[in-house]
């Protein structure tokens, strides 16, 4: 089975908590803090595969979630980081974010690798907040939330080539004649039901990479047939060969079938549309086929189209086509190459706020809240049983200006405050020391 279009999500794992602990000395009755930072969560990668064709394993699990670090120890001890998840996927796999539909990152090198959810850090024991005025710091920080990703991957195929044209004209004849590949070939139509491709050597120096599709027929846009979701395997090629039956047994007529295959990719998508084509008149062995593509050529040729009249079964005239695909490809190399791999690596984060980034807002009577990534990440990782955590955040709060801001939308003595997970009683700044 092929598949290509899964939605999954992706959770990196929480930092481990930071531990509050003093040191246990013989003779002394209390040592100073020694409670260790909690390990790092996992992080969820991606990696391109080179040998995979489908995103099929995502089918049947959509859920995939990276440990969380260790919790930290006595003794200054770190607590240990959590393994990291990495997901394989087909090289040609885009990353979008679901939301926001936003593409996250383009799969296309082997090898290629996504963070696509990075592991919370540890939180830091008491050990690391002792200093000269505050020698036994009686808190710790809770280890950092994950992140949740909802993902959307969707492989698009690389080629150079692609084989468009109705059902049974020979597409799968031809790939298999020009390259290694085998697919299913029967006189029927929609034998092929997933996209192919096929390596063709063409000579000691040049090859390229053919994609054979399932046949589009008028109307594949609004479903027709296979519909026209297999386009967008070839949305990435270069060049087009549309293929045309010209043997006369189709009761279609050829240059009608070159229209309705144009008029597919148009309402597929316009960049489908604008890429270059060239036209092969397929089964000209048959009786009667060379005069027919004979005929119609000229009428396919004024609009600047190359035409080639080719036998996909007996290999006559493939050569040609090949050739001339292969000189194509050259000319467009030099006009715009191909981008090369370093450039194809987009990284886009997904949006990390610092803590500055904040709104506070009037929600109901006596009710407020702060949003901001980084201000509730911080609240997250506070110990809000713990009373010398809690001061730090809200010193933290006040030199942010919150206090300021919530003052000024009015809030008074007792009142609540969400912040995150957290929900905190309003107290006017000068009660906070
Ligand atoms: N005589 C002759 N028959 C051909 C030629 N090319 C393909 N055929 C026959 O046409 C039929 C369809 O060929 P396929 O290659 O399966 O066609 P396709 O375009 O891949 O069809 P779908 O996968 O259904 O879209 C098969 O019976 C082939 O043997 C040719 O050049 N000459
Ligand atoms: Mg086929």
């Amino acid at each position: 089975m092929f598949v290509d279009e899964v939605d999954i999500t992706v959770r990196s794992g929480d930092g481990g908590n930071g531990l509050v602990a003093f040191r246990r000395e013989k003779f002394v009755p209390r040592g100073g803090p020694a409670g260790g930072d909690g390990g790092r969560g996992g992080s969820v990668y991606l990696l391109a595969d080179g040998r995979m064709t489908t995103l099929i394993d995502f089918r049947y699990k959509r859920h995939y979630k990276a440990a969380s670090g260790k919790p930290g120890g006595p003794n200054c001890m770190t607590g240990a980081d959590s393994d990291d998840l990495t997901l394989k996927v087909p090289v040609g796999t885009q990353v979008y974010d679901a939301e926001s539909g936003r593409l996250l990152a383009d799969m296309t090198a082997d090898e290629q690798q996504f963070t696509a959810a990075k592991g919370g850090r540890g939180g830091r024991g008491n050990a690391r907040f002792a200093t000269s005025t505050h020698q036994t710091p009686r808190h710790a920080e809770n280890g950092e939330p994950g992140e949740e990703l909802h993902l959307r991957l969707e492989l698009k195929l690389l080629a150079d080539v692609g084989l468009i044209g109705f059902p049974n004209v020979g597409k799968s004849t031809l790939i298999a004649q020009v390259s290694a590949a085998r697919p299913k070939i029967a006189d029927y139509p929609f034998t092929t039901l997933v996209p192919n491709l096929g390596v063709v050597r063409v000579d000691e120096n040049r090859s390229f990479v053919m994609a054979d599709i399932p046949g589009l027929i008028d109307g594949a846009h609004a479903g027709a047939g296979l519909g026209d979701r297999f386009l967008r395997h070839v949305e990435r090629t270069r060049l087009l060969v549309n293929i045309i039956d010209v043997s006369g047994f189709t009761e279609r007529d050829p240059v009608e079938d070159f229209e309705v295959i144009n008029r597919e990719l148009s309402l597929y998508s316009a960049s489908l549309a604008a890429l270059p084509q060239v036209v092969a008149f397929n089964k000209v062995d048959l009786s009667g086929a060379k005069e027919t593509a004979e005929r119609i050529a000229p009428q396919i040729e004024a609009r600047g189209i190359r035409t080639f009249l080719i036998s996909a079964a007996t290999g006559e005239g493939t050569q040609k086509l090949i050739y001339h695909l292969a000189d194509e490809l050259e000319k467009l190399d030099i006009a715009a190459p191909p981008p090369t791999e370093s450039e194809e690596v987009v990284r886009i984060a997904p949006d990390r706020l610092g803590m500055r980034q904040w709104e506070a807002k009037k929600i109901g009577d006596h009710e407020f809240t702060v949003e901001g990534k980084g201000l509730e990440k911080a609240v997250a990782m506070t110990d809000l049983e713990n009373e010398e955590g809690v001061r730090r955040l809200q010193r933290r709060l006040e030199r942010l200006g919150i206090y300021k801001a919530l003052k000024s939308l009015g809030a008074e003595d007792g009142d609540t405050v969400k912040i995150g997970p957290g929900e905190f009683d309003y107290l006017s700044e000068d009660e906070v020391e």
